[in-house]
């Protein structure tokens, strides 16, 4: 027992947690399969965990210069206001479960059995008709963290073992679930890319698919063949439409905080940071975010080559007709290279509208913006709107999911009582489909547990009847798919 513990440790810290690792982990097994000489084996694992740890270093330069300062305005104006970010998310989960007299560390155990559920549901594909195992170990963290809160929240009488369990079936589902509602949309973006969407905004990703026609109409253009007139056209450059819109965005945002606020050490209450001149900070900060975000599309662009070809290993010969859900950051590297700008300004056009909002109205819950979902959902529905529907309808959309996120943000962050620890989750799905799931367990107890369950699992057994010839050849031979639904 001793040693399976160990064992267990290992391959959690190292690999499960650990999106890089356990990518490369994946394409090396591809690659065996494929029976690959063993130095082209070993090529394909580094590529695609060099690749991963790229995008990290894209996305976790992304999420550790700006998250600070979005959350500074808490702490500048007093606000007292709840981040909606699934970091601060996290961190008020974990304390909320400690003053229920709850070790955080149950969320590790609710991790495990939820994994081992995903797996089931893949291997027992044929029946549960789910193509996809969730492979982004620091988001399965963080939804551990949120779903052990709700899980003992609702159900303060049940003992720790009880809850992992009811934690780990119920997000186990969560996750093979809503990646599985991605597959389709996922390879047409990425031309047969052989891999799914594991993130937070899965259902989001899988509405704007449907609703973008709707708002973009039949001959909507693509963000990609915009042609801008005289002076404007250096936009369709993406570092220049990028930096220019961080300069705008950062501009107001870090002159509202103030250089003083911005250099007080953060044990004086303030950030901390260190510049000599302010307009070149706001400068070198702006510009960081293409400077990121080019990093993370040249890691995309190397993991998912070396995924793409290995997984076919897997897919032909372990697990056929499934794919691994990755990072959303993975979409980036598809489509129009400005998309993922307009979803973020969109967004937080949407998100501060809200806000104004709630302080109009006087709620008694403030929401401050934060990062990680008003960039990476926005972003990545955008992606998925402009190739489903154009300019417009990514407009739109990421404008009306900035409004959702912060108004449910802030609903959840009442409802579920993670507002007095200084945050909620703050993702698309989280915010949504999880306030779902929290409602019907709030008012039904147990039977709204079960339902949500049977819920879930319906929903690939619908995909699966509308489409049954072509449910698996999506994922096994996209060509054959491209050609019977006459897809260029
Ligand atoms: C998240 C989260 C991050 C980012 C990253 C995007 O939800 O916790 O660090 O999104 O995964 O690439």
């Amino acid at each position: 027992m001793e040693i399976l513990k160990t064992i267990w440790m290992f391959f959690q810290t190292n690999i499960l947690t650990q999106p890089a690792f356990f990518v490369g982990f994946l394409v090396l097994i591809g690659s065996i399969l494929l029976r690959k000489k063993w130095y082209q084996c070993y090529a394909s694992f580094v590529k695609a965990t060099v690749g991963y740890l790229i995008l990290n270093v894209g996305s976790g330069g992304l999420v550790n210069t700006f998250r600070p300062i979005l959350a500074g305005l808490n702490q500048r104006f007093n606000l007292n206001a709840a981040v909606i970010d699934p970091y601060f998310g996290q961190n008020a989960a974990q304390h909320a479960l400690e003053a229920v007299g709850r070790t955080s560390s149950l969320l590790f155990l609710g991790l495990l059995v939820a994994f081992f559920v995903n797996i089931l549901l893949v291997a027992l594909r044929k029946v549960t008709k789910i193509r996809t195992l969730f492979t982004t170990g620091h988001i399965m963290m963080q939804q551990s963290a949120t779903g052990m809160w709700m899980i003992i929240f609702f159900f303060p009488q049940f003992q720790d073992a009880t809850a992992v369990i009811m934690l780990g079936v119920i997000l186990g589902i969560f996750w093979a679930v809503s990646s599985n509602l991605t597959v389709e949309i996922t390879q047409k973006l990425t031309d047969g890319g052989g891999f799914a969407v594991g993130h937070q905004q899965m259902f989001g990703v899988w509405l704007v698919d449907k609703l973008a026609p709707k708002i973009g109409g039949k001959n909507a253009k693509p963000i990609e063949e915009l042609e801008l007139p005289g002076w404007l056209s250096i936009f369709t450059d993406n570092v220049v439409a990028t930096s220019t819109l961080m300069l705008l965005f950062f501009g107001v945002l870090l002159s509202v905080l103030g250089p003083t606020f911005l250099k007080t050490p953060a044990a004086e209450g303030g950030l901390g940071i260190s510049f000599n001149s302010f307009p070149f900070y706001v400068m070198t900060t702006a510009f960081n975010m293409a400077v990121y975000l080019s990093i993370l599309q040249l890691g995309v662009r190397m993991f998912v080559a070396e995924l793409t070809e290995s997984f076919t290993g897997i897919s032909e010969k372990l697990l056929p007709g499934s794919v691994p859900a990755v990072d959303c950051a993975a979409t980036y590297g598809f489509g129009s290279p400005n998309a993922p700008i307009v979803g973020f300004f969109f967004g937080a056009l949407g998100q501060f509208l809200a806000i104004i909002g709630l302080v109009i109205f006087k709620s008694p819950v403030l929401i401050i913006t934060g990062f990680v979902p008003v960039f990476f959902d926005n972003a990545t529905f955008a992606v998925f709107a402009n190739k489903a529907s154009g300019l417009k309808a990514a407009a739109i959309l990421t404008f009306c999911s900035g409004i959702i996120q912060v108004l449910c943000g802030a609903v959840c962050a009442h409802i579920f009582e993670t507002y007095q620890y200084g945050g909620w989750h703050g993702n698309f799905d989280i915010s949504t489909i999880w306030l779902v799931g929290g409602l019907l367990q709030k008012y039904i107890g147990i039977v709204g547990y079960v339902i949500g369950v049977i819920a879930l699992l319906a929903i690939p057994q619908i995909q699966y009847a509308k489409d049954k010839e072509h449910y698996f050849q999506v994922v096994e031979d996209w060509d054959a798919y491209k050609a019977a639904k006459g897809i260029e």
